[in-house]
């Protein structure tokens, strides 16, 4: 029997937890097709910390990093902790601690439209540039450093070339290089370098400004952007609203360079939505679909493809949430999914 997979279950916080619960039935469903998985439930998030101050603890961001093929996350984001310290302390620290420099973000329409479909996959860099959180404020100034390192804008760059490449698609880069010349010129320089060494791939890059105008005046001629961290962010979002939102947008986060070691992290692009929480609300598309996206890291792409696959169907038939301008609750419509699963 082969070892099982090790999934950890972090909720985090606001509709995190929710969105979780529809996935867990997906597991279970899995296992019952053959799949060898064991999930562990781990409560870092909000509530943990003002309940003990623990954000995520060193030794559980170990556990996490050797013992643990995966991790389903919900989402961070409170209130109640203004400055988003616990938000930082646990997915900035797994982000940035186990190196996933890749973080991947398809977004393609997946609800009932007339053509044109919006199709583009978003490459965004996950552990650095401004993001770094290597900032201060001084009276009369505040200051956020970007760092931008070779190795990981290397990595990210040339996983976005291969995903061009695998799927024949073009692919461009979105950067601000005319101002930001270190940082984002470091980008463009490495960009032209891998443009040689994937002769195959139509690889263009552009202004990060032009880019958001084309890509909301005909978004069909693109297809794999890739973005450091911050551009990443912005226009992942944009591309979610083309497809119905954020609530429907998921994304996987890989270290590429730690092929044997390497706990993925599966999460919906959508944060905590605290506006909305506990009230049976949000939708679980998102989060189902970033679960197929963990099913296709794992190698079990039967699960993957019937998982989106049952996504779509119920979409067609009507099935949605209120974001989508229905009225399913989170576990109707995490059910009107799993209802055309194979058994
Ligand atoms: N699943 C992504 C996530 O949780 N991102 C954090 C985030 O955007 N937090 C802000 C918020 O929840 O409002």
């Amino acid at each position: 029997m082969d070892k099982p997979i090790r999934i950890a279950l972090i909720p985090g916080d606001g509709v995190g937890g929710e969105v979780l619960a529809e996935a867990l039935p997906l597991l279970a469903w899995a296992k019952t097709r053959g799949r060898s998985l064991e999930a562990v439930g781990l409560p870092y998030g909000a509530d943990h910390f003002l309940a003990t101050g623990e954000t995520l603890p060193d030794a559980a961001f170990l556990d996490l990093r050797d013992r643990y093929d995966a991790i389903l996350f919900g989402a961070v984001g409170d209130q109640r902790i203004p400055d988003g310290r616990h938000a930082e302390e646990i997915l900035l620290k797994l982000r940035q601690g186990l190196e996933l420099t890749v973080n991947f973000r398809p977004c393609t329409s997946i609800l009932p439209v007339p053509p044109p479909t919006f199709d583009v996959e978003v490459f965004r860099e996950n552990t650095e540039g401004p993001y770094c959180l290597q900032g201060f404020t001084e009276p009369g100034r505040a200051v956020d450093l970007a760092i931008h390192t070779e190795p990981a804008v290397r990595r990210l760059l040339q996983a976005a070339f291969l995903r061009a490449e695998h799927v024949c698609r073009p692919l461009t880069l979105a950067h601000k290089a005319n101002v930001l010349k270190h940082g984002h010129g470091l980008w463009a320089r490495i960009f032209e370098d891998l443009r040689k060494e994937h002769p195959s791939v139509a690889a263009n890059s552009m202004h990060a400004d032009a880019l958001l105008c084309a890509l909301v005046q005909d978004p069909g001629p693109f297809g794999v952007i890739a973005a450091d961290n911050y551009l990443g962010d912005l226009i992942s979002d944009l591309c979610a609203a083309f497809i119905g939102g954020l609530g429907v947008a998921p994304s996987i986060s890989w270290a590429p360079h730690h092929p044997f070691r390497c706990t993925a992290l599966a999460e919906p692009v959508h944060g905590s939505a605290p506006d909305i929480a506990g009230q049976g609300r949000a939708n679980p598309v998102g989060m189902i679909l970033s679960t197929a996206l963990l099913f296709r890291h794992l190698g079990w792409e039967p699960e993957a493809a019937a998982l989106e696959g049952a996504v779509s169907i119920a979409l067609a038939e009507g099935a949605k949430t209120r974001d989508l301008g229905g009225t399913l609750s989170t576990a109707a419509m995490g059910k009107a999914i799993r209802d055309h699963l194979p058994r």
